[in-house]
């Protein structure tokens, strides 16, 4: 094994603030310490100390200084805070001070990892951790929150141990195929609590993966596709709802022909609304190649989003027949333009669309103006209302990144192979049964596989 080195990171934003944090890890973090201020303060007792680089007299800053002997440390390891004055020039002086005193500047996520390496946290903590940083919404800093305290790496855990229950057991026929009383016994648990007990399983990860992505949604944001025909004033409602110029509006059909993308934040979830180009009218094709290529993009947007926003002109009521066929239940559809036509022509028009209407739950149909913003606020409202209830209040933890679900998905396969192979191949089965573990063990880094770890580690910034 490699000695460990002693990492430190300034753990606060760079640039100009009140404080500057610098924390240092690993088993020399009381000698770095000692070399840039003197004496050392008690464990865990904040004191106030000069800071000086190794070898000078002359002080290069003022210091709340923190002393945190390991093992009962985030990282496990001895550690060291020194909470500067948060100048540029001040953390360029400390670094360079760290330098000199023997610590490296550590790489992103290097303290997490220590942390993980040392059993404080599963690797969906860490995850969490990182999340919890990045979090923008109310949404997403609580699903972090939550998934931080351990209650999704617990699910894991869970399925896990009981998965290696059942190996155990399957092991016992393998290992004595002979011995006839043993075999039979064990033969027989198998067959009913032990297939029980992978019934159970499976059940509970089909459950937790047909969870409508919701805590990806959370996590990622919740995908809104504006759609409609050419001209019924789909960018000017993107831009009003965004409350800025953020795609070109014009007068000439056509204008939007990539999907152009803005973030808001909507009944505390982070919701990221697409303008897409206009889609043709029933009957009528579109003019060019980049108009074509523009509306296989929109209907491509409009099939993955989360909901969809259908625009109809209030004056060319047959501009509804560009969502025929491409709406579902719980999307919503504003008649815009009502400060210049009256909504009554284009509201009947939308209820005589012959598909796509007909659904459950119902399409809510809205009315106003993307000109003067009449009418959009209960639009906003009732997008609002669709992404609460989309993210929904699980009890369970829920899943929050491809990287889980893939691994469940994983393990669901392998113990969907297992089960037939229990009573006549159980060596196969068995052999099933430890890859569904192992995908399991990588989710919370129980098996020690590098490249995951480096993969999820590297996401994170530095000096976490
Ligand atoms: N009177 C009126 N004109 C609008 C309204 N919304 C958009 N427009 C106009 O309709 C034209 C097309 O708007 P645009 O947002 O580019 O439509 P898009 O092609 O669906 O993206 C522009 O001239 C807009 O100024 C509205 O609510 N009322
Ligand atoms: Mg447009």
């Amino acid at each position: 094994m490699t000695t460990r080195t002693t990492i430190f990171a300034l753990s606060s934003a760079p640039g100009r603030a009140a404080v500057a944090v610098f924390r240092v890890s690993g088993p020399d973090a009381g000698g770095v310490l000692d070399a840039l201020v003197s004496p050392r303060p008690k464990p865990r007792t904040a004191a106030f100390r000069r800071v000086r680089a190794p070898g000078e007299t002359e002080p290069f800053d003022e210091a709340l200084v923190l002393w945190l002997p390991g093992p009962k440390t985030e990282t496990g390891e001895d550690m060291a805070e020194l909470q500067l004055h948060g100048g540029r020039a001040v953390a360029e002086a400390a670094t360079s001070a760290l330098i000199a005193a023997g610590a490296v500047p550590a790489r992103p996520g290097a303290f997490a990892r220590r942390a993980f390496e040392a059993g404080k946290l599963d690797l969906t903590q860490a995850e969490a951790i990182a999340d919890l940083v990045d979090a923008e919404t109310e949404g997403q800093r609580r699903q972090a929150m939550r998934q931080m305290q351990g209650g999704l790496g617990a699910t894991y855990d869970r399925w896990r141990a009981a998965l290696l229950d059942v190996i155990a057991r399957v092991e016992v026929v393998i290992d004595f195929p002979d011995e006839g009383d043993v075999a039979d016994a064990a033969g027989r648990g198998l067959a009913t609590e032990t297939v029980a007990l992978l019934d159970r399983l499976a059940a509970e990860m089909d459950a937790h993966v047909a969870d409508a992505r919701r805590g990806e949604r959370v996590r990622d944001g919740f995908q809104v596709a504006i759609l409609g025909a050419p001209n019924v004033g789909k960018s000017s409602l993107l831009n009003r709802l965004a409350r800025r110029d953020a795609a070109i509006v014009a007068d000439a059909p056509g204008t939007t022909r990539d999907v152009i993308e803005v973030h808001l934040g909507l009944a505390g979830q982070l919701v990221v609304l697409a303008d897409t180009a206009g889609l043709a009218e029933a009957g009528r094709s579109p003019g060019d190649a980049i108009e074509a290529e523009g509306v296989r993009r929109a209907l491509a947007r409009a099939e993955t989003a989360d909901l969809r926003l259908g625009v109809v002109d209030a004056g060319r009521p047959e501009t509804a027949s560009a969502l025929a066929g491409r709406l579902r239940g719980g999307d919503l559809v504003l008649i815009n333009k009502t400060d210049s036509a009256a909504p009554a022509a284009a509201e009947s028009m939308i209820h005589k669309q012959a598909q796509g209407f007909h659904v459950e739950p119902p399409i809510e149909v809205l009315a106003g103006s993307a000109a003067t913003g009449a009418g959009l606020e209960s639009l906003e409202a009732a997008l609002a209302a669709r992404v609460a209830a989309l993210a929904g209040t699980a009890e369970a933890p829920p899943l929050t990144r491809a990287r889980h679900r893939l691994a469940v998905e994983r393990a669901r396969e392998a113990l969907a192979r297992a089960r037939p192979r229990l009573g006549d191949a159980a060596e196969l089965a068995a052999e099933d049964l430890r890859l569904a573990a192992r995908a399991l063990g990588e989710i919370t880094g129980r098996v020690d596989v590098e490249e995951i770890l480096d993969r999820v580690f590297a996401g994170f910034c530095i000096g976490k």
